[in-house]
C-alpha cells in the first residue's frame, strides 16, 4: 500500500508522546491516520510510545500496534531521523540507551535545534514529576467506575452512622474535588519541567507524561506537551521555519483499534481527569 495520500504535509519534525501501544485505550487507527498524513525529517518519540506496565498485566497487542511499531522502524530506514525517548512505561528500554532498534537512535534525553534557531530540550517529563502520593491516589480512584464509588460510599456511609459521625460525605464527590487538585499538579508539572529548562540554558522544552497538550510560554520559556494518543490524540510539529503547531487529530475514520476492544458492561467512561493515574 502506497504511503503517500493526497494531501500530505511537509513539516521539518514531528513530536509525539505517550502513545501507550499495548493498552486498549491506545488509539492506533487515529495515529496511523496522522502518520499517513504528515511526512517529516526528524521524528521524534518523546517515551511511554510501548505500555510494558499494561503489557506487563496481561498481553494485548493487536494488529494496528504493530503496524505502528513497523511505521516507526520504515521511516527511520527511508531516513527519516527517529530519535525514542524512553518514558516511565517503557523504562526498560533506557537500559538501551546509546543503542538502536534498526534505524531508531535510543536516548536518555535529547536536544532539537529548531529551523528558526530556537533550542529545546526533550524529555519524557516523568522524572520531574514529583507529586507521587498524589497519583497513588489517583490510581486507586482511576481504577474504580463511579458505580463502585457509589457502593464503596454506601457502605462508609452505613459505618460513619454506626460510629455516629455527622453529615454526608461522598466518596465520588471526594473524587471529584480532587480533579481541581490535577489541575494544580499540570499546572505544577509545566513549572518545573520549564525551569529544569530554564536551568539548562534552553530557550524551550518538549515533553509528555502528563497527557496535557500545550504549547505556551512558562516564565519565559516556551513549554510544549506533545499530549497523548489514548484520549486527546495529540503531536506537535515543527513546519520549516521553525513554527510549532500543536495538532489535536480529529478525523473521523473508525478507530480500528476501538472497534475490537468494545466493552458493553463499561457503561461510564472513566473520568478525563482521572486518566493522569496512568501517566
Ligand atoms: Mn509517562
Amino acid at each position: 500500500m502506497p504511503d503517500s495520500a493526497q494531501g500530505m504535509r511537509k513539516v521539518r519534525s514531528i513530536f509525539l508522546s505517550d502513545i501507550h501501544l499495548g493498552t486498549r485505550a491506545c488509539q492506533a487507527g487515529r495515529l496511523l491516520a496522522f502518520l499517513r498524513m504528515h511526512q517529516a525529517e526528524k521524528l521524534y518519540l518523546l517515551g511511554d510510545i510501548v505500555d510494558f506496565w499494561s503489557l506487563k498485566r496481561g498481553t494485548y497487542w493487536p494488529e494496528s500496534h504493530n503496524t505502528v511499531v513497523q511505521k516507526f522502524l520504515k521511516r527511520a530506514r527511508h531516513g527519516e531521523h527517529v530519535v525514542f525517548v524512553p518514558g516511565n512505561h517503557d523504562e526498560a528500554l533506557r537500559d538501551y540507551v546509546g543503542m538502536r532498534f534498526g534505524d531508531i537512535e535510543v536516548v536518555r534525553e535529547a536536544t532539537h535545534l529548531a529551523a528558526d534557531g530556537r533550542r529545546y530540550a526533550l524529555l519524557h517529563g516523568d522524572e520531574l514529576d514529583q507529586i507521587t502520593h498524589y497519583h497513588r491516589w489517583l490510581a486507586l480512584a482511576g481504577d474504580m467506575s463511579y458505580s463502585a464509588l457509589v457502593r464503596v460510599n454506601l457502605a462508609l456511609s452505613w459505618l460513619r452512622r454506626k460510629l455516629r459521625v455527622a453529615g454526608y460525605w461522598s466518596l465520588a464527590g471526594y473524587a471529584k474535588s480532587k480533579v481541581k487538585g490535577a489541575l494544580d499538579f499540570i499546572y505544577g508539572f509545566e513549572e518545573t519541567v520549564a525551569g529544569h529548562a530554564r536551568n539548562l540554558g534552553f530557550d524551550g522544552v518538549i515533553c509528555g507524561h502528563i497527557h496535557a497538550a500545550t504549547i505556551k510560554d512558562v516564565g519565559g520559556i516556551r513549554y510544549m506537551n506533545c499530549g497523548d494518543w489514548v484520549d486527546s490524540c495529540t503531536a506537535i510539529v515543527e513546519h520549516t521555519d521553525g513554527r510549532m503547531e500543536l495538532i489535536h487529530w480529529n478525523d473521523d475514520l473508525p478507530d480500528a483499534s476501538q472497534l475490537i476492544e468494545e466493552e458493553p458492561n463499561r457503561t461510564v467512561p472513566r473520568p478525563r481527569e482521572l486518566a493522569i493515574e496512568e501517566l
